[in-house]
């Protein structure tokens, strides 16, 4: 790491472990990061680039915890050539004063003990759900080097670890090798903030490629649920450069999420209160044209993708403030039942934050808010500014209702249609669809069943199957999008239909997850825009309509490979230009080395072998397994693969179908978000955004998706 010391000169400080004396506190540390290192997974999940990028978060989010509290407004987080990261804010810094139970500074305390970070905080706003919160020791422990540096008192304080081990004491030094972030230069003669710099260790990471767009995303969204907090990104692989700060906070997330659709009113309903027991509620919504609903809930900056108390306040006051309001104007009459939570979700877009003193995570991936209280409390916030800007906007107000009537009219007129199309049976098991070619298998768990872009792929697709386990249904063109359909019209299309029928679920109020006749789905698509463009509809339809497949791990994209090198008989198929040139290096030093190995045999006095002659000759003459590259040895040759119609039978087995060899990619709800601004910029009403949206994606959803 790239960390020169400055100062240094006296400065040790009374706390540090350089003594030589070894207690059992410090043997207890060093268990405690051991197993760490022993068993990652138990702390970040998984050590794959999602679990990489999770030590970024966890960096992260203790900056963010310091923001919510109030004693920070800026973060940077700078991604650096050799895959270091750094992450720097300007809250108050880490205490370095000594604690007393280890005798050690608070600094090192947090570093290399496992959980440490809460013992010091006092009663502030902590981010602690799912996987968050496990303490940065966690993030030290895996890293090959940590160095912190703290600003405070008017002094730089700095410590180095490797692979969690202190390297030496914490010390005090007279310039620190960073500055803490600032607004402004002018504001702060003292500046204080915490500056850490890591370095993944390869021992734990097979892979270390960090994705800018993963952490974008993160401060983007942060930004949004911290208003006026600054948060940039510096990527020096590629001098990208970013900021995100938002004046608006929520009310900027909504208009965001909203920019690409007609709204029915111009700004966001916002509400933000503060309760006795600290508690700070903050909702914006609004209506746009579409039949959507998107409400995203947070909890102390985690998205509560399984809702919890804050959702359920939020849709009790949202329902009972638009009856009240609907009967005051007369768009209800007395005989006219009321609205249900169901009729006043279509088109709605709606943030919903809170902040807790203690808040509880439940479910099994502690993405449900618990706190009971809370419920009450959005509620109440919800229902005065609510009722009151109805009051006050009466045109929009009207505009509300009449789209939430309509909503309930409309399900009705669906659900009677649903009735009859289920009842003529059109969707039950017995009439599978014409173009499926089954399986034999009839154990779900054991099949699978693969859908296909395009009749003529699909052909391949029936003759290069094992027809045992493997069911090959062809999609026809572009599937509906569901997105802009009604369940009435989504059921009339055929290839829809299809689809249903051979999941064998049914959809809607009749899904049945115990009815699902193949273990798996996978989507087989051209790695091409077309190809991205069929994944997405067909991701559309699952993620609005069979969601808990998705949530299952059920659904896959099947990842046709993108080139086909061979070097005399070697074969490698590969899946991007990086695997490609990879590929082509070890292509080549495979030949050299055979090459090499004839030599010596020849100078042995060894005669080759007459496959070995054939095999020398056919590769001197035949351009199909290479060519010379000038310099004594054999180039590879490459071929791009288009789309999976160019590919026979077999091929398609060996690249994309044969469990044993193909790569396959889960689908998951993490991205739900990310997906559905995808979903919506590439579905949505605006033929612009969604234009745009391909040709700025086409390059990487060919690589991506
Ligand atoms: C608790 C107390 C104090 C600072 C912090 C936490 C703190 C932790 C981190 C982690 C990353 N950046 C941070 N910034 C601040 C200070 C309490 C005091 O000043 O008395």
């Amino acid at each position: 790491m790239a960390v020169k010391t400055v100062g240094g000169k006296g400065s040790n400080t009374k706390d540090g472990n350089g003594s030589g004396t070894y207690s059992a506190k410090d043997i207890q540390v060093l268990e405690g990061l051991e197993a760490v290192r022993r068993r990652p997974g138990m702390y970040i999940g998984t050590t794959d680039l999602r679990g990489l990028h999770h030590l970024i978060r966890e960096v992260l989010d203790n900056s963010i915890d310091e923001a919510m509290n109030g004693t920070c407004d800026r973060i940077d987080v700078i991604i650096h050539k050799n895959n270091e990261i750094t992450v720097a804010d300007n809250g108050r810094g880490i205490p370095t004063d000594k604690q007393a139970q280890t005798g050690k500074s608070a600094l090192e305390v947090v570093h290399t003990i496992l959980h440490a970070g809460g013992k010091f905080g006092g009663a502030g706003y902590k981010v602690s759900g799912g996987l968050h919160g496990v303490g940065v020791s966690v993030v030290n422990a895996l890293s090959t080097e940590l160095h912190v540096e703290v600003h405070r008192e008017g002094k730089v304080f700095e410590q180095t670890y490797e692979r969690g081990k202190p390297k030496g004491p914490v010390k005090v030094i007279v310039r620190g090798h960073y500055e803490p972030p600032m607004l402004s230069w002018k504001e702060r003669k003292n500046p204080t903030g915490t500056i850490t710099t890591f370095a993944p260790d390869p021992q734990m990471f097979p892979i270390i490629e960090w994705d800018a767009n993963i952490v974008s995303n993160w401060l983007r969204e942060t930004a949004y649920l911290n208003k006026a907090l600054w948060l940039s990104l510096k990527d020096e692989r590629d001098d990208r450069d970013e900021s995100y700060y938002f004046d608006g906070g929520v009310i900027s997330f909504v208009r965001h999420l909203n920019k690409s659709h007609q709204n029915l009113h111009p700004r966001p309903i916002y509400v933000e209160k503060t309760f006795e027991n600290d508690t700070v509620v903050e909702v914006a919504l609004q209506y746009n044209d579409t039949f959507v609903e998107k409400v995203y809930t947070f909890a102390n900056n985690i998205n509560t993708i399984d809702g919890g108390a804050h959702l359920t306040g939020f849709r009790t006051a949202l329902t009972r403030t638009l009856n009240a309001h609907a009967r005051k104007i007369g768009a209800l009459k007395e005989a006219d039942p009321n609205l249900t939570a169901e009729d006043v979700r279509e088109g709605l877009t709606a943030v919903i934050s809170v902040k807790i003193k203690e808040p509880q995570f439940e479910g099994q991936t502690k993405t449900r808010l618990g706190n009971a209280e809370v419920q009450g409390q959005v509620a109440t916030a919800m229902n005065d500014i609510l009722g009151q800007y109805l009051e006050e906007n009466p045109q929009d107000a009207r505009r509300i209702v009449e789209k939430c009537l309509t909503a309930f009219r409309a399900r009705e007129a669906a659900r009677k249609a649903r009735d009859l199309v289920l009842r003529k049976g059109a969707l039950d098991g017995f009439s599978l669809p014409g173009k499926l070619a089954d399986c034999q298998e009839r154990d779900p768990e054991k099949a699978e069943l693969i859908l296909v872009e395009g009749n003529s792929a699909g052909g391949s697709a029936k003759s290069g199957r094992d027809r045992h386990f493997q069911a090959i249904l062809p999609l026809r063109g572009k599937i509906l999008n569901v997105e802009k359909a009604r369940a009435d019209r989504m059921l009339g299309n055929e290839e829809i239909k299809a689809i249903i029928t051979a999941l064998g679920t049914g959809i809607g109020d009749y899904f049945d997850a115990s009815k699902l006749r193949y273990g798996k789905t996978i989507i087989l698509a051209d790695a091409d825009v077309d190809g991205s463009h069929i994944r997405t509809l067909l991701l559309t339809l699952l993620y609005r309509h069979f969601k808990a497949l998705i949530e299952q791990h059920r659904i896959y994209i099947g990842q046709p490979p993108l080139y086909r090198l061979q070097l005399g008989k070697e074969v490698r198929w590969v899946h991007s230009d990086s695997e490609r040139d990879k590929a082509v290096k070890e292509l080549k030093a495979q030949a050299r080395t055979k090459r090499e190995d004839r030599k010596t045999a020849a100078k042995a006095g060894k005669k080759a072998t007459a496959a070995e002659t054939a095999e020398d000759e056919a590769s001197a003459k035949n351009s199909d397994e290479g060519s010379d590259d000038g310099k004594g040895g054999r180039e590879p040759a490459i071929a791009r693969y288009k789309g999976l119609a160019e590919m026979n039978a077999e091929q398609l087995w060996d690249t994309t179908l044969n469990p044993a060899t193909r790569t396959l990619r889960l689908v998951t709800l993490d991205d739900a978000e990310a997906a559905d601004v995808v979903f919506d910029e590439l579905m949505g009403n605006e033929v612009e955004g969604r234009k745009k949206w391909i040709m700025a994606n086409a390059k990487k959803a060919e690589l991506d998706l």
